[in-house]
């Protein structure tokens, strides 16, 4: 088996901010419009009246203060409350590859490689805008890459799982180099008109050049101690939408088809597992928690990952230990753990070791341990 390591990251995020005080505004004058058109059955009592969203309480709950959107437009339009993203000829490159190639270039940079280097390219993250041709394949055309490319969808841990594949095929030697993206355009997928979760999303792309030690010429790179994934059904985070809804009668763009959560539960089911798995994880390869200098976690909530965090080290966990970039980048599906990475790594030390981990829907949980070269 081939060593492996991750020699490269890149991060590519959309020039378009939305801050809370934005989305609640726009929240509260779509929700004010429809309490005034529903007022007859509010008074009869036969509807509830929309209770306003906050900009407190989003702070508090989740640690977001804002997210990027690859397209403002229409977000905030009350009329609309979703984005205005044009769909693009079929000759014309997609707007996932455009996100994916973003990332791709810094990442290859970061890790010495050009295209010829790499065998292999893996568009992974929560949703496709396609199902084909896959946009791995149209990347990997775009950067004139040969060999193969394919697309995966594990929510959450599309980036972890896609990481493992990588890792794999760079043990087996069935790719001397691979590439994994995370082009993450959550928008479309957003109901802006929910209260309860008009707040969690953005868009950002992510991706990460993997390859053998011994052809690794890069500044910071990482060996790969081990990787672990692990999924347990659950319907507590869903989103209905599919190449079926075009053949069922209902509403096509019913709010079923949109991400949907039971919040609370997912918090309190997730936590403890991810802790578990993570503890399991390192007592394998022979490490203690006191061992790892970095974790990058999955940034769903900054009270999830403090939790899991004083649950691993018994202590209050600090932002050089565990990094947040929720405050400035939302939840972005599967690149979150990684844009940790991407902005918190380069002050290792050669021998430290560092942990990435995601969970969310599916339930899925995905984790690598790394140790700095
Ligand atoms: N403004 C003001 N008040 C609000 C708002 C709001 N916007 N929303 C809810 N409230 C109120 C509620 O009505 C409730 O009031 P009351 O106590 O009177 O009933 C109160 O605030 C508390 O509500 P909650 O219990 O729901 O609040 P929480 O403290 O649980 O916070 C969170 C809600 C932030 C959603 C929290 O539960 C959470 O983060 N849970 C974890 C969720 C998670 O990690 N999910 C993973 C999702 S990501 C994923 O899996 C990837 C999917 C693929 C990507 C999708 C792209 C679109």
């Amino acid at each position: 088996m081939n060593e492996v390591v991750i020699s490269g990251v890149g991060l590519w995020h959309p020039e378009h901010i939305i801050t809370n005080a934005e989305l609640v505004a726009s929240y509260n004058g779509w929700a004010k419009a429809e309490n005034r058109r529903n007022a007859a059955a509010i008074t009869a009592s036969t509807m509830e009246a929309l209770a306003p969203s906050s900009v407190e309480f989003i702070e508090k709950a989740s640690g977001i203060r804002q997210r990027y959107a690859y397209v403002k437009d229409g977000v905030l339009d009350i009329e609309r409350m979703r984005p205005n993203i044009p769909e693009r000829g079929e000759d014309e490159l997609s707007h996932q590859a455009e996100m994916a190639l973003n990332a791709a270039r810094p990442a290859l940079a970061a890790a010495n490689k050009t295209p010829t280097d790499i065998d292999m390219v893996v568009v992974s993250c929560a949703y496709t805008q396609r199902a084909y041709p896959a946009i791995a394949i149209e990347v990997q055309a775009a950067l004139g890459i040969e060999g193969f490319g394919f697309d995966m969808l594990v929510a959450c841990s599309a980036a972890t799982f896609a990481l493992q594949r990588a890792c794999d095929a760079v043990a087996a030697g069935s790719a001397r180099a691979v590439l994994v993206i995370n082009p993450e355009l959550t928008s479309p997928q957003v109901n802006y008109k929910d209260r309860d979760g008009h707040f969690i999303f953005g868009d950002v792309a992510t991706a990460m050049v993997l390859e053998r030690a011994n052809t690794c010429t890069a500044q910071h790179s990482y060996g790969v101690l081990g990787t672990r994934a692990r999924t347990v059904y659950s319907n507590n985070i869903r989103s209905n939408f599919g190449y079926l809804s075009f053949a069922d009668d209902s509403d096509p763009f019913g709010t079923d088809k949109l991400f949907h959560q039971n919040g609370r539960k997912v918090f309190k089911e997730v936590c403890p597992m991810a802790a578990d798995h993570l503890l399991a994880q390192i007592e394998t390869l022979g490490l203690n928690v006191p061992d790892i200098r970095r974790w990058w976690l999955h940034q769903a909530n900054i009270n999830m990952n403090q939790l899991i965090v004083r649950r691993l080290l018994g202590t209050e966990p600090t932002k050089d230990v565990a990094p947040i970039v929720l405050d400035e980048y939302a939840n972005t599906a599967s690149a979150g753990s990684i844009i940790a990475f991407a902005e918190n790594h380069e002050d290792l030390k050669p021998g430290d070791h560092g942990v990435i981990c995601s969970f969310g829907a599916g339930y899925s949980i995905g984790s690598l341990v790394l140790r700095k070269r």
